[in-house]
């Protein structure tokens, strides 16, 4: 039989997977590491043939005595997926360049009304998947999800062979660039799944509250349904618990439907009511869980519900400091943001980067604020077409993957970008496409601050573009001492809600002095002090902070061969867990703010 397919780059994106049918494929799996990407490139660097034998996607297994394989998968190698490969073994630590994933598994093929698809949550950074020796597609971006569709006739009932070359090497025309402040973790570092469909299928949906009826009895939750395919037909939507049940008409591939609805109870960060929302079509069903809420900027305001908001936030990394790996899952996720709640925070800003998706959903269920974000950060290269081509993937990724979970208030397009006019073209750009991609959330960015004859001003022209203006600044750690902050005169350019993104300062767990001693936690603690002071005199459009960061973690940035060795030390929470002293300061002001905004 001959197979013929046609490769698509990146195909539709399924959203909710976990609402479907899915086959996990996580677990042992076999590798190859490749530094020199010999199975991907034969000896003149061209790209092999498919059919090449001595490709990796190819069997390793020699047909007769004679046969040469210079490949080959055993159980002697093996890497657990869903993780990044640096925790795995030592040998990986630093390790960035290519490493072959093969895992070999049974299926039940798909009936003639299904599809079926292989879904990945995240590669970091480039995959390339192969099945039974024929190449599904490529996919490049580290923390975003994506998938191919198997075609039929290629999978088997029986011992398919299932090849992802992976490469995490950093690039200057990729997002992230070469230099970030975090670990480059390699590897399929979340879920893989094979997801069965039926062949017309809901591939992706919004369903949210109406912001004009957000103080009305009778609300209005409006939503879209959008079809793999044309068709056409009758959608049903269910909200059980508000007695919910209204159809809509689907013409071509989509469906729009408004419904009226009394008694809703809002979504907020004291009680984060999630309803069942059941959609369902002549041949699919899907169910979700959502909150309603609204989130809207009204002069120097955010407004959540229609009333203005404090945000006593914090920042993020995706890592488990204890264990040196990257964070996954449910119970990192209830890890990471219970010490949010323990500081007293309602917000977090998930740096730098789309997590995994189980963030989101514990958010959505804890009640906590989030700010998501692209890794759009430093010095990427702005002037590039395809860079922000591929910036806007991204983006429409972690949009399209998220955009039912009411804890994300914030699409963040960037970090730290340098202020020059082909950057914030760029920048601009990808505001637009965000808030064309849902405008249903605030949309910002994260600027720097520079010091105009001693003033700290906040002019970048960024800031027009952006829902609120939000700022880095680290006056005490960065620049002077945290007495500084006391005599700081600060110019904002933006009437707009100003937000502090971050701000922070080191300190080595365990390790006490006086508070003018470095990498102290007596240092970092008056850190803290003077710089709630100052918050506490800034204008009134000052809406409130995430400061850097929760933990402590890693970085080959930081060579300090006493007090980093390999560490940013900023977190309130040190490598193994625990508080250190300015962790008190921050909960003791975010307790006062939540008292006084009751
Ligand atoms: C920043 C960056 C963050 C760094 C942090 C630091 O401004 O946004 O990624 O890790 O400062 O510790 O310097």
């Amino acid at each position: 039989m001959i197979l013929s397919f046609a490769l698509s780059a990146q195909q539709h994106l399924i959203t909710n997977v976990t609402g479907r049918k899915t086959v996990s494929l996580n677990g042992d799996w076999q590798y190859i590491v490749d530094p020199y990407e010999t199975g991907f490139y034969n000896y003149r660097w061209q790209e092999r043939a498919e059919n090449d034998r001595e490709a990796y996607w190819n069997s390793d297994v020699p047909d007769n005595k004679t046969d040469r394989k210079e490949h080959g998968y055993t159980d002697e190698y093996i890497l657990k997926v869903p993780q990044d490969w640096n925790s795995q073994d030592s040998k990986f630590l630093f390790y960035e360049g290519t490493v072959w994933y093969k895992k070999t598994f049974n299926a039940k093929l798909p009936s003639a009304n299904e599809r079926i698809y292989i879904h990945f949550g995240a590669v970091n950074y480039q995959a390339h998947v192969y099945l039974n020796g024929k190449k599904l597609g490529k996919h490049t971006g580290g923390f975003t999800p994506f998938n191919f569709e198997i075609p039929r006739g290629l999978l088997k009932e029986e011992n398919n062979f299932l090849v992802v070359k992976v490469d995490n090497k950093r690039l200057k025309d990729e997002i992230p660039t070469l230099n970030t402040d975090w670990w480059n973790y390699g590897g399929i570092t979340r879920d893989v799944n094979l997801v069965t469909v039926p062949n017309t299928f809901i591939i992706d949906y919004a369903v949210y509250l109406e912001k004009a009826s957000v103080n009305a009895k009778q609300k209005t939750i409006t939503g879209w349904v959008v079809f793999n395919e044309a068709a056409s037909g009758d959608l049903t939507i269910e909200i059980p618990e508000l007695k919910i049940k209204t159809e809509a008409v689907y013409k071509s591939d989509t469906a729009r439907f408004s419904i009226q609805v009394k008694n809703l109870q809002l979504w907020t960060p004291e009680k984060p009511k999630l309803y069942q929302v059941i959609l369902s079509s002549t041949q699919d069903r899907l169910i979700d869980k959502i909150g309603f809420r609204t989130i809207e900027v009204k002069g120097k305001q955010i407004l959540l519900n229609n009333e203005a908001i404090f945000l006593r936030g914090i920042c993020i990394h995706e890592e488990i400091p204890q264990e040196i790996r990257r964070a996954n899952g449910q119970r990192d996720a209830l890890q990471l943001l219970g010490q949010a709640k323990e500081l007293n925070a309602n917000m977090v800003r998930l740096a730098h980067y789309p997590h995994n998706e189980a963030m989101a959903k514990v958010a959505d269920s804890l009640g906590i604020l989030v700010w998501s974000e692209i890794p759009v950060y430093w010095t990427i290269d702005f002037a590039n077409a395809d860079v922000l081509n591929k910036a806007k993937l991204q983006l429409k990724e972690m949009i399209q993957r998220d955009h039912n979970r009411a804890s994300i208030i914030i699409w963040s397009v960037g970090n730290e970008t340098p202020v020059h006019e082909a950057r914030t073209r760029f920048m601009r750009e990808l505001v637009i496409r965000a808030r064309a991609l849902d405008n249903t959330r605030l949309i910002s960015a994260a600027l720097e601050v520079h010091n105009v004859n001693g003033t700290q001003t906040i002019d970048d022209p960024l800031g027009q573009y952006t829902d609120i203006v939000s700022v880095n600044e680290y006056l005490g750690w960065y620049g002077g001492l945290p007495s500084n902050c006391r005599n700081a005169k600060w110019s904002v350019k933006y009437d707009k809600p100003l937000f502090f993104s971050e701000t922070g300062a080191e300190a080595l767990g365990g390790f006490h002095a006086d508070s003018l001693t470095r990498w102290s936690e007596e240092y970092q603690e008056w850190y803290y002090r003077e710089q709630i002071d100052m918050m506490k005199r800034m204008p009134d459009n000052y809406v409130g902070m995430s400061p850097w960061i929760l933990n402590d973690f890693r970085s080959p940035r930081r060579n300090n061969p006493v007090y980093q060795e390999g560490w940013n030390n900023k977190g309130l929470f040190d490598q193994k867990g625990n508080k250190k002293k300015a962790f008190y300061v921050l909960k003791n002001y975010y307790a006062e703010v939540e008292r006084s905004t009751k």
